[in-house]
């Protein structure tokens, strides 16, 4: 038996303590170092033209998508802050998460106008901008999204890129899986000899390709977003090159692949980065993939709420699946307790509870604030579920189970200290 014995206000506390000064690894965002400069979304601009309040805001119809994008960023940020803040209680968890921040600053938007937000950023340089989000997230280390086919993007891929040891790489290859003809064009133009009288895919080109990617930002892991459809069976779109380039890279690297499954890319396209949908998607293909490739990592997000059920299930059969974040339009409150405690209940602690998916340095702040609140709610009501067995949990024991949840498992899937 135990000894160490506390009371339920005394393990909140513990609990709530060890949560909030837990240092992070964010397995998935969108931000860059400091040397990629205007590249790096900051500030409070950037903050309100996010896509996920760009589209809340065009839902009141007050301004067409096409008007309103013509405008310059500051006037799409004044429309948004009106409709959404002055107008409206700003309810959503968008919305929120600007009042999270702005509060983390200690900035009082109900009293200081948008001009003198504006001038705060403004005053902060972008290193001084990316230690103190850092320093107030908990982020100690994140991982970005990396497309070697991002035009401004891969012009910055020389040393300094992978300086800071804060902002890890991923190799991004959407466009290899699902456009393939276009992207071996532009391994064309970029000097590959890609056997084009094979009049099929030239898979030997590709792999030089990921692995010269790699020697280039040194990933720690690939990546891509697929459709709902998505299949792993022979013959399906993308069958081939994942498994003979990808899968076959990843196997030979050690390099772990991240799965973010059911995106409908574009389903309003004038609504740009927020006009992408959600669908329902065959788990059935994650088991395949993982039974059929076991000395591959695999780290998968879904992005249906109706998928993660049956994903956690599939995740108990196969050790070489790792369960990550609650991805876009499942980073809500309800949901992201709703599956965590689904998750702590089926898998213990083995999976990584969230990601932020920022794409403004400032969101690592909300992001990581709200959804460490539930996550700590979660594993409270677990310490307290176990104290009525009789089994008392310690301060060391919730220690190492929060480092766990919000770096170790992460560190152990994409091998970073
Ligand atoms: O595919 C992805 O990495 C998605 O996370 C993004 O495309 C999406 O726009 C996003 O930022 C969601 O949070
Ligand atoms: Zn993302």
């Amino acid at each position: 038996m135990r000894d160490d014995r506390m009371n339920t206000t005394d393990l909140r506390h513990v609990v709530q303590k060890a949560v909030e000064t837990a240092k992070i690894v964010d397995v998935h965002t969108h931000l860059y170092p400091p040397c990629c400069d205007k590249l790096l979304l900051r500030g409070i601009d950037d903050l309100l033209t996010y896509h996920y309040l760009t589209v809340e805001t065009l839902r009141y119809g007050e301004i067409g998508p096409e008007k309103f994008f013509a405008l310059p960023k500051n006037l799409q940020a004044d429309i948004i802050w009106d409709v959404l803040f002055e107008r409206r209680s700003p309810v959503s968890e968008s919305c929120r998460g600007i009042l999270t921040t702005l509060n983390s600053y200690g900035l009082d938007p109900t009293s200081e106008s948008l001009g003198s937000i504006r001038t705060f950023f403004a005053e902060l340089s972008l290193d001084e901008h990316v230690d103190l989000v850092l320093e107030k997230s908990g982020v100690k280390s994140l991982v970005m999204t990396n497309n070697p086919f991002d035009e401004e993007e891969e012009p910055h891929w020389g040393p300094g890129f992978i300086k800071d040891e804060r902002f890890r790489t991923a190799l991004r290859i959407d466009d290899m899986l699902n456009s393939p003809q276009a992207a071996l064009k532009k391994l064309e133009q970029r000097g590959y000899n890609v056997a084009s009288d094979t009049g099929g895919l030239d898979y030997p080109a590709m792999k030089k390709f990921l692995s010269d990617c790699a020697d280039r930002i040194k990933p720690v892991y690939l990546a891509a977003s697929l459709p709902p459809d998505f299949d792993w069976s022979e013959g399906s779109a993308g069958y081939g090159i994942l498994r003979d380039v990808v899968l076959s890279y990843c196997e030979e690297s050690g390099l772990p692949i991240a799965l973010m499954i059911g995106v409908k890319k574009l389903i309003n396209p004038v609504m740009g980065l927020g006009g992408d949908g959600v669908g329902f998607s065959p788990v059935e293909a994650v088991a395949k993939l993982c039974l059929e490739n076991p000395h591959v990592k695999f780290l998968v997000t879904m992005l249906a709420r109706e998928n993660q059920h049956e994903l956690a299930v599939t995740a108990r059969k196969f050790p070489n699946l790792m369960v990550f974040g609650c991805w876009w339009f499942l980073n809500n409150p309800s949901l992201v307790e709703e599956i965590t405690r689904m998750r702590m209940e089926l898998l213990g602690l083995s999976f990584i509870p969230q990601h932020s998916d920022a794409r403004v340095l400032d969101q690592l702040i909300y992001k990581w604030k709200h959804s460490k609140g539930i996550i700590a709610d979660v594993l409270f009501d677990k310490y307290e579920d176990l104290a009525r067995t009789g089994w008392q949990v310690s301060a060391e024991d919730i220690a190492r189970d929060v480092e766990m949840l919000f770096s170790g498992n992460a560190k152990e899937q994409i091998g970073i200290k």
